[in-house]
């Protein structure tokens, strides 16, 4: 079995230690097409956060507490880049992690594509998973907002690590999207899975960066595959980070319905053909779509395979 999954940054990470859990119990396949709307370009490093997310968690390098990052993180090149007061100074650079930029950003400047950079880095960490970037064209996410009597953008990192999403925000903009193409091998995977998976991952700033590629995006709608969606609202709030800021932006209720609602099924020019939602939120109903509700809490491997086992008896792949 080919599995496909839509993922962001650590909630999508977590995610993928349970797909690849169950995917080895089967034998199947796991290819991850991850968000690059986060990335940006820092003290002229290029910063991946959701890729690097997954491929540090998955590699067992992650930081569990601070939810980005390598565990075991030095901070000596962000103390020496503040005494030269070099912007921008609300941003942190641990210093293993800048190893990876490093590596990166030489690849990118001599040429290569992020998709092939990322087979480079993931040498190392032996994810288990094929991981792709959603494109190998730049693709930020934009935030519109008020600061200091002034409507401007600004991109997502600012909005989030310098203002924790704490200024009046009015929408995120996919700059960059439209003219975007799927990066190397995202066509070929998404149209020989035998299912997508959403990842319980962030639907306004992980999933829709990816969506808002329409190549990539018509190919999920229009691909045999069944698409199903897990929730990453249990109990009308988001588990963590800034979904329920992003979802009020929207004007979106912050539940399982309203982000089902959201991505919307098929039969409604939507994702989904089956949405997995808590316990806690039984009895959701998206119209068109098949929910159903099992333990949507990410504590351990096993509990997060038996979650992605749900999802593809809900597929009807299982
Ligand atoms: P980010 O890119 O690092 O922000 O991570 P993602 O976008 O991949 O995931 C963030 C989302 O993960 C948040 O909206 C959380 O609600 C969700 N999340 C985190 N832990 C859990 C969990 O244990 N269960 C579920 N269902 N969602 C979770
Ligand atoms: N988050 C912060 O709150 N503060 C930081 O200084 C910061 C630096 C950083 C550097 C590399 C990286 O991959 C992620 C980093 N993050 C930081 C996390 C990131 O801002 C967001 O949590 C994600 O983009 C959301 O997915
Ligand atoms: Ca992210």
């Amino acid at each position: 079995m080919r599995i496909v999954v839509l993922t962001g940054g650590i909630g999508g990470a977590r995610f993928l230690v349970g797909v690849r859990a169950h995917a080895r119990e089967i034998g199947a396949d796991v290819t991850a097409v991850v968000n690059v709307g986060d990335d940006v370009r820092m003290h002229g490093l290029q910063i991946c956060p959701d890729l690097d997310s997954v491929m540090y968690t998955l590699g067992g390098a992650a930081d569990p507490e601070r939810g980005w990052g390598r565990v075991g993180e030095t901070w000596v090149v962000k103390e020496e880049l503040a005494r030269y007061a070099a912007e921008p100074t609300w941003f942190g650079l641990g210093d293993k992690d800048t190893a990876t930029h490093l590596v990166r950003t030489t690849m990118l400047n001599a040429g290569y594509p992020l998709s092939a950079v990322t087979a480079a880095l993931c040498a190392r960490w032996q994810p288990g998973i094929t991981m792709l970037p959603a494109t190998d064209d730049r693709l930020e996410t934009h935030v519109v907002v008020d600061v200091e009597g002034e409507r401007k953008a600004i991109h997502f990192q600012e909005w989030w690590v310098r203002y924790r999403g704490d200024v009046p925000t009015h929408r995120f903009v996919f700059v960059g999207a439209e003219a975007a193409k799927p990066a190397a091998g995202v066509l070929e995977a998404i149209g020989n899975a035998d299912v997508v998976l959403v990842a319980p991952s962030n639907p306004v700033v992980s999933i829709a960066p990816i969506l808002a590629v329409p190549l990539l995006k018509e190919t999920v709608l229009d691909g045999p595959a069944p698409v199903v969606g897990v929730s990453p609202i249990i109990g009308g709030a988001a588990v963590r980070g800034m979904a329920d800021r992003c979802l009020a932006t929207l004007g979106v209720e912050v539940s399982a319905a309203g982000v089902g609602g959201l991505y919307a099924g098929r039969t409604d020019n939507g994702l989904l053909d089956g949405w997995l939602v808590d316990t806690a939120d039984e009895g959701t109903t998206i119209p068109g779509v098949t929910t159903r509700a099992v333990p949507l809490w990410m504590t351990d491997e096993a509990a997060t395979a038996r979650m992605v086992a749900a999802a593809l008896e809900l597929a009807g792949v299982a």
